[in-house]
């Protein structure tokens, strides 16, 4: 059965309570669900009836088409002048001795080491520090679009931003146009957390707001320029927590259009200030996928980042609405293995990557950051002896 069958199927099931049958024939009308109706399918949606509606969307959108991309990470630091409860990774300044710092030219040695590969994007977030302000992220991005002009450059979050512009007395408008200008190209979705004050001043009292969070992206979208969103999810929030944070973005999407992909993060629960606090289940996880898929119209794409998920509830997320499974990463980042996800050195090879869709019945497509389509995997055999990194298909677009 396909999705569109499916989906009939669930509409003609007598036995479906009346708000869920509503929510299933608004999906089915491609019309947008309420907030009220949000907090209905965490509070009442069983997994099943969630992916059949995610489902539908996702086919409709994207077909059996299942995204990665080609990156590699850069973590200037993991001290920061913060201390949100939920991180692993940040060391306080006065832990200095358990820390890393790296300087300009230590970061573009990392860029100069993946001179020959084949990766279109370099992904570059940490912790928050004074040295790192304002000159010498603007000479970062200019020192490596000169070295390698190609190389996508998806860097720092609000909570950098914010920082860097208030040390440096500029607005956020003149802030990110200077960003633009020194070869910035996107924005992770980083730093967005829980944004209800009830979560976050609880989690992340002293870094940016909600609204801060909001505002930069708001004003990167209008030089043009895109950016992702994430939630990290599954902590002490509630459910209409959720769906407050997924409505505050929905509507700056409705004004700008500039969100890619919505990432939702499971949180882990290992060596950080809240490890009595359970990790939700991978059911839930799902589900959380799903609801995303649904609530989130406006966005084109949901991510699960296989290296904090696990390969395999990656491979399932593919049936909840999730369309891309981020990259190939190599093992240069150590935001989640610190967290305690499964993947402690988390690279993949886009062999395995392409396998690892191809298994779950999928398409893999590599992308650029901005999803061109880098080379269709669909009906590509890899060479049994291949050193699959090392390859070089030829671009189709
Ligand atoms: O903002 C920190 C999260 C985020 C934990 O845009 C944790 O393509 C779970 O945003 N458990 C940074 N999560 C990473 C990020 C990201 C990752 C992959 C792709 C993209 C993208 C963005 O990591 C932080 C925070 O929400 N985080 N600690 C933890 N214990
Ligand atoms: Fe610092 Fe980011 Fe960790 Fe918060 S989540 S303590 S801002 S590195």
């Amino acid at each position: 059965m396909d999705a569109e069958e499916q989906l009939q199927v669930l509409l003609n099931d007598d036995r479906l309570p009346d708000d869920l049958k509503h929510i299933a024939e608004k999906v089915s009308r491609n019309q947008r669900i309420s907030f009220d109706e949000g907090v209905t399918l965490y509070e009442k949606g069983e997994l099943g009836y969630l992916g059949v509606l995610a489902n539908y969307i996702r086919q409709q959108r994207h077909g059996d088409k299942t995204y990665f991309n080609r990156n590699f990470h850069i973590e200037p630091t993991n001290l920061c002048v913060y201390d949100c409860k939920f991180c692993s990774y940040s060391r306080l300044i006065k832990q200095r001795s358990e820390g890393w710092e790296y300087t300009m030219e230590e970061m573009l040695d990392i860029i100069k080491k993946y001179d020959n590969e084949p990766v279109t994007e370099v992904h570059i977030v940490g912790g928050v520090l004074p040295q790192y302000d304002l000159p010498f992220y603007t000479q970062l991005f200019s020192s490596i679009k000169a070295h390698r002009p190609e190389l996508h450059v998806k860097a720092l979050t609000p909570v950098e931003y914010h920082y860097i512009f208030k040390k440096a007395k500029v607005d956020y408008a003149t802030g990110m146009a200077m960003m633009k200008e020194a070869g910035l190209e996107s924005m992770p979705g980083g730093g967005a957390e829980i944004f209800h004050p009830e979560v976050r001043d609880l989690i992340a009292k002293d870094k940016c707001t909600a609204d801060q969070w909001l505002d930069i992206h708001r004003e990167w979208h209008k030089l043009g320029m895109r950016s992702n969103a994430t939630m990290l999810y599954g902590h002490i929030e509630k459910f209409h927590h959720r769906v407050d944070h997924m409505e505050r973005l929905r509507q700056l999407q409705d004004e700008t259009s500039g969100f890619q992909t919505f990432i939702p993060l499971k949180f882990r629960n290992k060596d950080n200030q809240m490890s009595d606090v359970a990790e939700s289940t991978v059911v839930e996880d799902l589900r959380n996928y799903a609801i995303a898929r649904i609530y989130l119209d406006n966005f084109d794409h949901i991510k699960a980042y296989w290296a904090m998920i696990s390969r395999t509830t990656a491979q399932l997320s593919l049936n909840f609405g999730v369309d891309d499974i981020d990259g190939t990463l190599d093992d240069t980042t150590k935001i989640y293995s610190m967290a305690g996800a499964e993947e402690q050195t988390p690279a993949m090879s886009t062999k395995e990557l392409v396998e690892l869709i191809k298994n779950a019945g999928r398409q893999p497509i590599e992308r650029d950051t901005l999803y061109n389509v880098v080379t269709d995997y669909t009906d590509y055999e890899f060479p049994q002896e291949a050193k699959p990194q090392f390859y070089r298909l030829p671009v189709v677009n």
